[in-house]
């Protein structure tokens, strides 16, 4: 590969430089053998004259059994290959919905709308939607939403499932569904206790089955557990149960304006004390908008230590938060841009995609960035042309990703985007003009045309 542009050098040695992360991650679903499943050898494909995230432009790749096989400028195409001209676009690696519930998409006004809209008003609503549902109910409706989501980029999604539900029938569904959509989508489901661990009859015990039954992450909701002593039992028993399992761990962590909401503290503490830093994420951290400065001083220097991840859904906090301020009215938006200063690794998620927490949500994650970096005033130049890291690169970090990106070696999971550049992207919202999986046109877009008569 001599013409292999020195960017794209730098990001593999990173990648070797992780290498011990990517092995505690096998036996996850999330690694799988795309070309196998393919029945054969896989695509042969030469894409060129593209740009490759922040690299130069015109350069070409070339797709071998489903793999990047080369990455330069001026490769030629050779026999039995496919040319796939993209001249003057954009190649990202697949985005990533770190954070969406699955389960309850699409359920919008079923069997009320949520009109305060509070976080608790969801949860009510939810609860009341939950007597109804089937397997086949559950199903139909993540499948719809992950096909939504496959056709703006996506093609790996870390869903949350409630499992305060005596027959885990939402589970049982999301577990199938992995299953039956692995070679086009990567799913990764999340033990989540919708009303509590110790809070709920037999929490823990649904929680355990749920390990059991295989979820590749636990969860917890100290925030809504009645006490404060439920909230940090229950930490401990989710960290035990993670570990005793292997599993991951993602929290829905203080999504509450309470400045006294602290299970972010226990949760960062137990993981270092564990080591498993980097196989847990915070997720929403809300409550640290609201926590005074010299609390959150302290409190860095922890979750610097810890290794842990943190995702932000901008568009949902900031729906839900601040509802019960009059004005000023907080945002309710984690400190997305001091624990991205302090090295934290933090990713953006969806959250909801029309449900009791979000009448709105599309599965597009330009939306969520777009408005990340508004509300967290992330618009210096570099912050706006790095932000597809957001969706990219340090989401693949939170779900502990392995064979991921653009790299040589690596499967040829990647996106098109209509535009020149990310700054274009994101500022005009340019279409995903196709979404490859292992070389593969998984979905495809056509360019908007626009015409202008003066
Ligand atoms: N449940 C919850 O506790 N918090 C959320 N943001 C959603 C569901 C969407
Ligand atoms: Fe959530």
């Amino acid at each position: 590969h001599g013409r292999l542009d020195p960017r794209l050098l730098r990001r593999k040695r990173n990648r070797e430089g992780n290498s011990s992360m990517s092995a505690q991650t096998e036996g996850n679903n999330t690694h799988h053998n795309q070309a196998s499943a393919m029945g054969e050898k896989g695509a042969n494909l030469l894409i060129t004259g593209v740009r490759i995230e922040d690299g130069p432009a015109g350069v070409d790749i070339r797709i071998t059994g489903g793999k990047f096989a080369e990455i330069g400028a001026g490769l030629t195409p050779r026999e039995g290959e496919e040319v796939r001209n993209y001249t003057g676009k954009l190649v990202l690696p697949p985005y990533i919905e770190s954070h969406v519930h699955l389960d309850t998409a699409l359920t919008s006004g079923q069997p009320r709308y949520n009109e305060s809209g509070t976080l608790f008003e969801g949860i009510e609503v939810w609860s009341e939607r939950k007597q109804t549902l089937t397997y086949e109910d559950v199903k139909d409706r993540a499948g719809r939403a992950l096909r939504q989501q496959a056709q703006f980029g996506i093609q790996y999604v870390r869903s949350h499932v409630d499992v305060t539900d005596p027959d885990l029938t939402a589970l049982r569904a999301l577990i199938d569904l992995r299953e039956e959509l692995k070679d086009s989508m990567t799913l990764q489901l999340v033990a989540f206790p919708q009303e509590g661990i110790e809070s709920f009859p037999n929490g823990r015990d649904l929680m355990r089955r749920a390990a059991e039954m295989g979820v590749d992450a636990i969860g917890a909701i100290p925030h809504f557990e009645f006490t404060r002593e439920y909230s940090v039992s229950s930490l401990n028993f989710a960290v035990e149960l993670a570990q005793e399992y292997g599993l991951l761990m993602d929290v829905h962590c203080d999504e509450i304006d309470d400045e006294a909401s602290r299970g972010l503290e226990t949760l960062a503490t137990r993981a270092l004390e564990a080591g498993i830093g980097p196989r847990v994420t915070a997720s929403h951290t809300t409550a640290m908008h609201s926590y005074n400065n010299a609390y959150f001083l302290r409190l860095v220097r922890l979750l610097k230590m810890s290794g842990i991840n943190f995702v932000s859904n901008p568009l949902v906090n900031t729906h839900l938060q601040g509802r019960v301020d009059t004005y000023p009215k907080r945002r309710g938006v984690t400190r997305v841009k001091e624990l991205t200063e302090a090295g934290i690794n933090v990713s953006f998620g969806q959250d909801d995609i029309e449900d009791p927490w979000n009448p709105m949500g599309t599965g597009n994650l330009r939306d969520v960035v777009l408005n990340g970096l508004y509300v967290t005033q992330m618009m210096a130049r570099s912050e706006i042309t790095g932000s597809y890291n957001f969706i990219t690169h340090n989401a693949a970090r939170t779900l502990n990703l392995s064979d991921y990106g653009i790299e040589v070696g690596n499967t040829a999971n990647f996106i098109v985007l209509d535009a020149e550049d990310w700054f274009h992207a994101l500022s005009f919202g340019s279409p995903v003009l196709a979404n490859f999986r292992a070389g593969r046109v998984l979905t495809e877009s056509e360019a908007v045309v626009r015409q202008v008569n003066f």
